[in-house]
């Protein structure tokens, strides 16, 4: 296995808190000083702290993931989608892998943005409304805040609850920053709601998420972007590259088995979401690299005979049979470009980092 460089690595930093004066309504014997007193003597206006606004869209119902997994377990080759390793836990171990030196695609997008930045908010203009398909906790949009000046912050997550804790503390750091968090599914046609506001649009979809739809899928979803996209608009996707396979392994089986606990982790949600009795000592985590198809490959593998079974139903899995659970596209950078021009986008660009591993997109619409 080829040692792995680390690109430079931009940590996430929360804004100094600025050293508090001392309060004037500690207990002297006094009665307290009206809070908008206390502030004014303290220096600050006394204005309420900014909220973020909350919006849930359509959910699909439990009963409706249900059935999904069952269909998925039943098939003849049997496969669980990736929606399902994000439960809490899973949403960790993901962050863990981030941490990986193994895992180098968010350090090196990290480095690209941070040393694009003044090249992408030169392209997009700044004072957008930056909408972010892929938020997660939000680091990577918050670290383009400074550059880019966004007139809205808009969060986009299958849950709204996923978002609320992280949004409102980002919300106290950037209080000139109105910002709406929107519990949507990309996999649904956009359909943007009116707390979003007009103007310029910057759609933002980072972390090369877009690599686990298969290319007709990935196209469909850049067709829907640019649809909710106008004249003026644009969009910024970052997106893994094709590179050698030792690397690409090893990104996705580190030696520490982070990644091998993610994907045996979406077991024990299948369990709670469906109520099927998965032993997690039966299975190991694969990766594989489909070279044909340019695709990291994962895969749960029975150690031995399995039988599974849930309310109303029951699946055998003979020793060696796997269970599909992700894939991970790895585009040539001419490949995604033409990807972008037969969704409809215009004046496609991208920034790379000095190994060429990984790139960010921008085009317009
Ligand atoms: C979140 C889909 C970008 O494909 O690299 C990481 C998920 N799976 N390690 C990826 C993942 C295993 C990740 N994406």
């Amino acid at each position: 296995m080829p040692a792995v460089p680390n690109p430079p690595n931009t940590p996430f930093q929360n804004k100094a808190p600025q050293t508090p004066l001392p309060p004037l309504n500690h207990h002297n014997g006094h009665a307290a000083a009206p809070p908008a007193l206390v502030a004014l003597a303290n220096g600050r206006a006394h204005r309420p702290s900014p909220q973020p606004e909350f919006v849930q869209q359509y959910r699909e119902d439990s009963g409706a993931l249900r059935e999904q997994v069952l269909a998925g377990l039943r098939a003849g080759q049997a496969a669980i989608s990736p929606k399902f390793f994000y439960d809490v836990l899973g949403s960790r171990l993901f962050e863990a892998i981030t941490d990986l030196p193994e895992y180098y695609p968010t350090r090196t997008e990290a480095a690209i943005f941070a040393s694009a930045a003044p090249a992408i908010a030169a392209r997009a203009g700044s004072g957008c409304v930056l909408v972010d398909l892929g938020a997660g906790n939000c680091e990577k949009a918050a670290r383009l805040f400074g550059s880019l000046r966004p007139a809205q912050y808009v969060a986009l997550d299958i849950s709204v609850e996923f978002l609320r804790a992280t949004l409102s503390s980002l919300q106290q750091q950037h209080p000139d920053i109105p910002m709406l968090g929107l519990g949507a599914d990309l996999c649904a046609p956009f359909d943007l709601p009116a707390n979003v506001r007009r103007g310029r649009r910057l759609f933002f979809y980072p972390g090369s998420s877009i690599g686990n739809f298969a290319p007709v899928e990935a196209l469909a979803l850049l067709q829907r972007m640019r649809g909710a996209a106008g004249r003026g608009d644009g969009v910024l996707i970052g997106v893994d590259l094709h590179k050698d396979e030792a690397t690409l392994v090893s990104a996705y089986d580190d030696a520490l088995g982070v990644t091998a606990a993610f994907n045996r982790n979406v077991l024990r949600n299948v369990n709670r979401i469906v109520g099927t009795d998965f032993s997690l000592d039966d299975w190991r985590h694969v990766a594989s690299f489909d070279r044909a198809a340019s695709r990291i490959q994962m895969h749960l593998q029975a150690c031995r005979d399995v039988r599974v079974q849930w309310q109303g139903g029951a699946r055998e899995f003979a020793a060696g049979e796997r269970i599909h659970t992700e894939d991970s596209y790895k585009y040539r950078p001419e490949d995604f470009t033409l990807l972008l021009e037969a969704a409809g986008f215009d004046d496609p660009v991208y920034w790379t980092d000095p190994s060429g591993w990984f790139a960010v997109f921008h085009a317009r619409g």
